[in-house]
């Protein structure tokens, strides 16, 4: 109860002051967040893999471990997390009103939301790179966006999903009806019951849905990618401080990787730095030498606190994404820029 009422008046207090912008006097939202002692993490809820919520209550996907990522960094704790399920068409009203802190809600980045005529938003680095696609039943027979010509398609509003099918149809001179919807689950729901000939998502949202279907081998999801959607989180713009230090938190995800150091050896390889003074590279990056959290307004061992909390983020991918999950989706892009994927962090020094 008294929980309750001390996050009712925080809450309160946060959606007062961002009617003058971010926070008051100035105020970077991290100070904010680390004051509350808990992060507020708006995501999605609906997606296998990305952001699930489970019959015991808890959240699990990669987008939630990026929340606790944050919450490590920032806080110290990766439990302290309070996540806020949003359809998209919610998303970025509760950043720019202060509900959510965070944005880690499978959100593409584009010039219309980065930019301050646009949505305002300043996005982190992409975590995971998607491309939108289409599912059809096997038994249509459809292998091509062409053979869907007058047809209907289940799309969700307030998506770039939507745009990019008028993009990706009209470019084509390929005539069709997007039947809208708010949600995924609503999206799934209009296609099995047979109201589209296709639903079209991210291609990640395809193949996480398709693994919650009775019969998941009777769809196939099509070649054609119609789009890049480049997936990051993101905050509310004209917050230096924390957007700094979210993107940090994300290329030191990266940098562990690139490093080899993951939630099992990080007390073995901090052991070894701080008893090695020569290992100057890996003592600054575990917060032994130098102040690199205190740059960003975080503790200087930040980067522990988060491989002790949710490894790095190639650990992250493999729980989530990996081979034995629920949706295994190949790395492909998603890998280290050594392992022929796109993921480079900028050195952390
Ligand atoms: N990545 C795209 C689409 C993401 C998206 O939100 N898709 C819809 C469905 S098409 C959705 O609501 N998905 C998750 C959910 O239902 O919570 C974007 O940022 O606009």
């Amino acid at each position: 109860m008294i929980k309750l009422f001390s996050r009712a008046v925080i809450g309160l207090s946060l959606l007062c002051s961002a009617c003058a912008g971010p926070t008051p006097n100035n105020l970077s939202r991290l100070d904010l967040i680390q004051k509350r002692g808990e992060l507020n993490c708006g995501v999605s809820g609906k997606i296998p893999g990305f952001s699930f919520l489970q019959s015991d209550g808890s959240y699990e996907g990669l987008d939630i471990d990026i929340c606790k990522a944050m919450a490590a960094a920032f806080i110290g704790n990766s439990s302290n997390v309070q996540y806020r399920p949003l359809t998209a068409a919610e998303r970025f009203t509760a950043l720019k009103t202060g509900e959510i802190d965070i944005l880690s809600r499978n959100t593409t980045h584009n010039l219309s939301r980065d930019s301050i005529g646009g949505n305002g938003l300043t996005f982190a680095p992409v975590v995971f790179h998607d491309g939108q696609g289409l599912m059809v039943k096997k038994s249509s027979g459809i292998n091509s966006l062409e053979e869907l010509r007058g047809s209907n398609i289940c799309v969700g509003s307030g998506t770039t999903t939507e745009q990019n099918l008028n993009d990706a149809f009209q470019e084509r001179n390929i005539a069709y009806k997007p039947i809208k919807y708010q949600d995924l689950n609503q999206v799934v729901a209009g296609y099995l019951q047979g109201r589209c000939k296709a639903m079209t998502s991210d291609r990640s949202q395809l193949a996480a849905a398709r693994s919650g279907f009775r019969e998941p081998k009777s769809h196939v999801i099509l070649e054609e990618v119609l789009s890049k959607e480049p997936l990051a989180p993101a905050s509310a713009g004209g917050d230096q401080k924390l957007s700094d230090a979210m993107r940090w938190v994300i290329y030191a995800l990266f940098a562990a990787e690139e490093q080899g150091i993951n939630k099992d050896n990080i007390n073995s390889k901090l052991l070894l730095a701080n008893s090695d003074p020569t290992m100057t590279s890996m003592r600054r990056f575990l917060g032994i030498d130098g102040e690199l959290g205190k740059k960003l307004g975080l503790k200087n061992e930040f980067v522990v606190n988060i491989i002790r909390s949710t490894g790095n983020y190639g650990e992250i991918y493999e729980r989530h994404l990996g081979k034995n999950s629920s949706v295994p989706i190949p790395r492909g892009l998603n890998n280290i820029y050594k392992s022929g994927g796109l993921f480079i962090a900028p050195p952390l020094k």
